[in-house]
């Protein structure tokens, strides 16, 4: 057992317990030095793992990263892909490639995106970040191998707040009901998630005995013991009974550096140059490591990225007086957490009694812990229910149905993706819940396709008597969600961005849900928002206008960039359709800007279609026939990234709305 040749089946490398214990520790390092080159990631669980990954892939699996599909190693799935740095570090340290490269974390299209691509790294069995589906990926697996009568080994590593999913429980009943001898889970017993405490957050103990129930044998190990950690996976890996085995660890988030040691908010947190400089000299890097050569690769690869970024940019708005600028000569724009927009009216209407937030596990991030961060007296009605999607879905129908209006959020791909069956039976019955498809489109950024809601328009739009609103900045995030919190009774989709994004509506700006807004560049102003002005569309009247651009969400302030440079460039008379309800949808407005443009483009920070095909269906039906284009993601997974870098490569910026124009029309 161990690194392998697969030609020959000889043992290549096989490290021994001093040896081991000194590779964790440069893989601590690598890390770390790979998270500050990011400026984010996952710095908490990555170094509560770090042993184990080492043993794992440098003493007990067998493996050979010259040959990463060879049959007959063992199988190794992180299903907690939020600890990526682990995993690179171990398949560096292994061989697969130089292990300086994973300074390429989370870089724009790099191997090593922020959550594990299988398709984009060798070595990486299954592509995860979602959590929850590992351990189904493992059975999955187990059942090909034992179905070929392959003795390889299936290894599933989870987080403990992980355990808190219904499809870890639904595996390991398959699991036990297969008798899948050939599995080893491990979960990473650390005793923190996101929002604090497991046994706070929702409490999964005891685990060991849940398992054993559940007909798997149990093991403990210190998961930073180097002795301990060989010989409990020596014996999971030899016990020889039918049933699958899990290794409980008991570890501690941060290991290895004091500051981070069993801190929460180091979960999903970089360190910054002082915090790395102090965590290398506690890990006692000294000679062994070139820090600086190290960031040297993270900041070629950069220079690299920067070029393709360059490349795949528009001619306009990028590098000249119509970019975004906060300060100096051009028009200047204020950004604002469009997130912290609804947190604003969450803590505002807070007080109504009927209002209950239910906590999935990222309830600061998405801005609905603000319900309680100034009144500690709500805290008893934010119900805080874990890393558990599908079943909060459910949870808030039963509230919604006994009178309360639940808010149930997180990552758009996890409340509108992954609960959809659950949302659409309570839509069925006409509930009343907000649900939030919060930190939605690529401008997640870093954390890479996994995690970058793209297709929930289609889901939550496609869902009969749904609401579905998706605003533009702060301002009308705090209003479209105090309108859902107070005034709409029934189900209701908000979609809304983690970043910072331009403010580009007022406070006196209207919002009517399912009346959009009509925006038109005036003249340059000192502030890029006082250089239009908007009404609502059912009081707009047309300005010989020749284009419109009909869109929703952040991409707003896009498609009004986009009519300035077409204002001052062409000469183009442009309405920006501020499309921010997509259900019910505002056809009345739709059909007066193709009867009174000759040209329209949609703009989503989505699957090309979402909004676009409700606007052509709803020309098309209406019998108008003008140009027509779309803009939006490309039929396209996201990619790990910075915000910018994206919106730039997936073309979702103004400069791309004005080429589209200036192809398809004249
Ligand atoms: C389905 C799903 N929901 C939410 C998240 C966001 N998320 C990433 S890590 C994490 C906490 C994980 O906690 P735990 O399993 O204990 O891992 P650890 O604390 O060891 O990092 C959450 C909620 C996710 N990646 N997938």
């Amino acid at each position: 057992m161990a690194i392998k040749d697969s030609k020959t089946g000889e043992i290549v490398k096989k490290f021994g317990l001093k040896e081991l214990e000194e590779k964790a520790r440069l893989m601590r390092a690598y890390q770390l030095i790979a998270l500050y080159a990011a400026g984010s990631g996952h710095s908490g669980g990555s170094l509560s793992i770090t042993d184990i990954a080492a043993a794992l892939y440098l003493n007990i699996a067998d493996h050979d990263p010259n040959n990463p599909d060879w049959e007959k190693r063992d199988r190794i799935i992180f299903s907690a892909g939020h600890k990526a740095p682990a995993l690179y570090a171990a398949l560096g340290m292994s061989g697969y490639f130089p292990v300086g490269e994973i300074m390429k974390l989370r870089k724009f299209k790099s191997s090593f995106q922020g959550h594990p691509h299988s398709l984009k790294l060798k070595g990486v069995e299954m592509s995860t970040g979602s959590l929850g589906q590992g351990l189904s990926n493992a059975v999955g697996k187990a059942l090909a191998l034992k179905e070929d009568n392959n003795d390889s080994k299936v290894f599933c590593i989870m987080g403990d707040g992980e355990q808190q999913e219904g499809q870890v429980w639904e595996a390991i009943t398959q699991a036990a009901h297969h008798d899948l001898a050939n599995l080893i889970a491990i979960v990473d017993k650390n005793d923190l998630q996101i929002d604090g405490r497991v046994k706070d957050v929702s409490d999964i103990n005891p685990l060991k005995e849940k398992y054993r129930a559940f007909g798997w044998n149990a093991l403990q190990m210190d998961g930073h013991s180097m002795d301990d950690i060989i010989a409990t996976l020596e014996r999971a890996y030899s016990i020889r009974n039918r049933k699958p085995t899990v290794v409980i660890a008991h570890t501690i988030k941060g290991k290895g550096v004091s500051f981070m040691e069993d801190e929460a908010g180091w979960h999903g947190k970089a360190p910054n140059k002082e915090q790395l400089s102090q965590a290398l000299d506690e890990l006692g890097i000294k000679d062994e490591l070139d820090v600086e050569g190290l960031l040297q690769i993270a900041e070629d690869y950069q220079q690299v990225a920067g070029v393709l970024i360059n490349e795949s940019s528009s001619g306009f708005g990028e590098n000249d007086k119509y970019k975004w600028v906060k300060e100096g000569a051009s028009m200047l724009v204020e950004t604002k957490k469009t997130r912290a927009g609804f947190g604003k009216a969450l803590s505002e209407l807070g007080d109504n009694e009927t209002i209950v937030p239910l906590g999935a596990d990222i309830s600061g991030s998405i801005s609905i812990a603000d319900f309680y961060k100034d009144h500690p007296e709500r805290k008893k009605r934010f119900k805080s229910l874990g890393i558990a999607e599908q079943s909060i879905a459910g949870v808030a129908a039963g509230l919604a149905n006994e009178g309360k209006l639940p808010v149930f959020g997180t990552y758009g791909v996890f409340s509108a993706g992954r609960a959809l069956d659950q949302i659409r039976m309570f839509v069925y019955d006409n509930a009343n819940v907000l649900v939030l498809g919060a930190h939605a489109g690529v401008s997640v950024g870093p954390d890479g396709a996994t995690h970058q809601a793209l297709e929930d328009l289609f889901a939550m739009c496609g869902l009969p008597g749904m609401n579905v609103v998706v605003p533009c900045d702060y301002e009308e995030t705090k209003k479209a969600a105090t309108y859902l919190l107070t005034a709409k009774i029934g189900s209701k989709y908000l979609r809304y961005a983690r970043e910072s994004t331009p403010v580009v509506t007022k406070e006196n700006t209207p919002f009517v849900f399912g009346n959009a807004n009509i925006i038109k560049y005036i003249g340059e102003q000192q502030e890029f928002k006082d250089a239009f002005e908007t009404k609502l569309a059912s009081e707009y009247e047309n300005k010989k206008d020749e284009v419109a651009i009909i869109a929703c969400g952040p991409i707003v302030a896009e498609a009004m960039r986009a009519a300035w440079i077409l204002k001052e460039e062409f000469g183009y008379e442009t309405r920006v359709v501020n499309m921010h309800t997509l259900k019910p949808l505002d056809e009345e407005t739709i059909i007066k800007a193709a009867q009174e443009t000759n040209c329209i483009i949609t703009a989503e920070e989505h699957q090309i279609g979402g909004l676009g095909n409700q606007i052509a269906a709803v020309i098309l039906k209406a019998g108008y026939n003008p140009k027509f284009g779309m803009i939006g993601v490309e039929d396209r997974f996201g990619e790990s990234g910075s915000p910018d870098e994206l919106a730039i490569d997936f073309k979702l910026r103004a400069g791309n709305i004005v080429d589209k124009i200036n192809k398809i029309y004249k």
